[in-house]
Parts: C-alpha cells; structure tokens; sequence
C-alpha cells in the first residue's frame, strides 16, 4: 500500500484519449456535414450566400455576447459584497441590459432586412416550371421566346443568369429545397409559388423535397447542375430536340409492356405525361429522382420492380419481364441523350 507506483496515473492517459476521441469524433463528423453537394454551407447562389454569411455574422455576435455575460457573472461572483453597489447594478442594466441590446438588434435588423430583399426580375430571365409529383419531379422550361421544353428529375440552370422557378403539385404539398442555392419554398396544390434564384459557381449539386409527403418523401431529390451560359444553351437546344435513333429493338418492347401508358419519349412514342418524360434520359446524373446511380443494372432494377427502390412509388412493378428483355430495354433507354 506504501509503495508508490508511478504507473497507477497512467489510468488518465487512456481516459483522456477516448475524451478526446468521443467529443472530437462528433465535431469533425458535424463539420463534414457541413460541406458537400447538399449542403447550405457548400453556397453556389446569391440567396444561400448571404443567408451564410448571415449566419456568421450571427453566430459572431452571439458567441461576443455569451461571453460578455459569462464575464459579468464571473465578475459579480468574485467581487465582495461591499463593493457592489445598487447604482453600479443599475449602470449595468441600463448599458448591457437596454441600450446595447437595442442597439444591437437594431444594427442586426437594418442588415438582415438588407439581406431578405428578393433578387430582382426582369424579361429575359429564365422561367422553369417546376411541379412536386409523388414522388419525383417534373420541370419544364420555358426560355423567352423558344418552345417549351419537359424533363424531369434534374435542373439545371446557367450561372450568372436570373432563373424564376414556378412552383406547384397537382396531388399533396411538397417544399423544394436546394440548400445551396436557395431557401426551400412549399409547392402546394392550387397555387403557384416563385423563388427568384441567380447561380454563382458551376458544379453539380443536389436538391431534395424537404416537406413528408408521402412513403417515399426522402427518396425525393434531384441532381442540380449550374453551367457555364453557352453550355446551358447548348444543352437546353439538346433537350428540346427529339430522341433520336429511334430503330432500336427496345423502342418495340417499351411500348409492347405499356410503358408508354405513363411515359412519353418525344419522337419516339407519344404516350401520357403520368410518369416522367423520357426523352433524353440517358444524359440524367440518376435514376428515380436521385436516388439510383445512372448504370444499366440501376435501370433494369428499376424497371423490375420500383418498389424495392421507392416504396410507395405510382409505378407498377414488371417483375415477369424476362432478363433479356428488360436488359435491351434499359440500354434502349440509357442511350436516350
Ligand atoms: C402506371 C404508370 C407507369 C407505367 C405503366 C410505367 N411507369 Fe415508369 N414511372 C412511372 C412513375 C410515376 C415514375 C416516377 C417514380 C418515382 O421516381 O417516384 C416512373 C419512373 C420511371 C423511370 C425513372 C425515371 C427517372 O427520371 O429517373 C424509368 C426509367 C421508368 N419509369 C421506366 C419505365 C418502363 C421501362 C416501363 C415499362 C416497362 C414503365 N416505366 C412503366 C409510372 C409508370
Ligand atoms: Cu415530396
């Protein structure tokens, strides 16, 4: 029991390590989840970066005040009795109790309603019609003065340019959300909403529909790819063209399963609009509404029986379909660009 072992502290060490491990584990999970292609930090539109930089500027003054008070407290706790006096308690409510905060809110209020003005639109913006369906999207383009153009599933915009989306949902209220370009606006049934929204760097990110609507309601994103303006065009000329090779065996089968009782591929088959528009399918980033890669075995997978990727979803499963038809009616599709 006398005996003195050094050895007996090293207990700490061990501890103090997984102490260590245990909060910075949190905190370097949390600040990677700060960044990404879903993420409001990971800004690349006018909106999203000024709410960021709103958020610093916040968390700034937040963290400046915590600790002022924190200081106070600790001060008045250390001081005797007898040198705390009412006038100096009231010295320090009427500074840091209404002047200062008066101020500061007022300082805080004049800069965030700088910041919540809605950018401003004129006649050649971009107009994209966008409606929340169960459980995808369906986004149509409306360029000034070219046809329309319908697609599905992914948006894509130009960077530097003013896009106005309108917003709807023909079933139950949906909120499209693409945190790094935008604060989320509700799509709700029998009414339009905008969201004016300006790119600011290119690159591929991700939206998501960010209000329950349904079994699948988080299997409901969409892949977001803002370009460079001539590549834009060049792509939304793309897309207003019809699919071409058309001879393809797959074309025969698609339309042989009823297929095109809900999709239509422009050019190729006119079938209803339930289902998203096919057409240039094969150029989309996923499947589903971002929830699949774009590969042959994701489509055939799909097509076989949706349910297993989305439950809930309005698409009939074709699981009699034979391996090689539904092979040939994925690589039809996949080269639909
Ligand atoms: C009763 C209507 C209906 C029929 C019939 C139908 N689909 Fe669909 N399909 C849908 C709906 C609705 C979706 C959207 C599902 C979702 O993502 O929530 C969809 C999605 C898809 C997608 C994914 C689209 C995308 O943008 O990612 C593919 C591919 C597809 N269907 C292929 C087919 C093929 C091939 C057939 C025939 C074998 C078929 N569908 C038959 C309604 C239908
Ligand atoms: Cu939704």
């Amino acid at each position: 029991m006398t005996d003195h072992n050094p050895d007996q502290f090293s207990v700490f060490k061990p501890i103090s390590r997984s102490l260590l491990r245990l909060i910075f584990g949190p905190v370097l999970a949390l600040l990677y989840g700060c960044t990404g292609i879903q993420s409001t930090f990971s800004a690349f539109g006018v909106e999203a970066e000024s709410t960021r930089s709103l958020t610093w500027v916040m968390t700034a003054a937040a963290t400046v005040i915590t600790i002022g008070v924190l200081w106070l407290a600790w001060y008045a706790a250390r001081t005797p009795a007898s040198q705390l006096d009412y006038k100096g308690g009231m010295r320090v409510i009427f500074w840091f109790g209404a002047l200062g905060p008066t101020l500061l809110l007022s300082v805080l209020l004049v800069f965030s309603l700088s910041k919540m003005r809605t950018l401003p639109t004129g006649t050649d913006d971009l107009k994209i019609a966008v409606t929340g369906e169960q459980f995808w999207w369906r986004a149509r383009y409306l360029p000034v003065g070219g046809q329309s153009v319908e697609t599905a599933n992914e948006i894509r915009i130009p960077v530097g340019r003013t896009v106005a989306f309108a917003l709807t949902s023909p079933d139950v209220i949906h909120s499209f959300w693409i945190p790094g370009l935008a604060g989320k606006v509700d799509m709700i049934p029998g009414r339009t909403n905008d969201l004016v929204v300006r790119a600011t760097q290119a690159g591929v990110y991700r939206g998501v529909c960010a209000e329950f609507c349904g079994l699948s309601h988080a299997h409901m994103a969409f892949d977001v790819v803002a370009m460079e303006p001539a590549a834009f065009e060049q792509w939304l000329t793309n897309m207003a063209h019809p699919a071409t090779g058309g001879d393809s065996p797959g074309r025969k089968l698609f339309e042989s399963y009823g297929c095109s009782g809900c999709h239509t591929i422009r050019g190729h088959i006119e079938g209803a609009t339930i289902g998203p528009d096919l057409t240039h399918f094969g150029s989309r980033l996923s499947v589903g509404a971002g929830t699949l890669p774009m590969t042959l075995d994701a489509i055939s997978r799909f097509i076989r029986n949706p349910a297993s990727v989305k439950p809930g979803v309005m698409m009939p499963d074709f699981r009699e379909i034979s391996d090689k038809d539904v092979a040939v009616i994925s690589n039809y599709l996949v080269e639909l660009r």
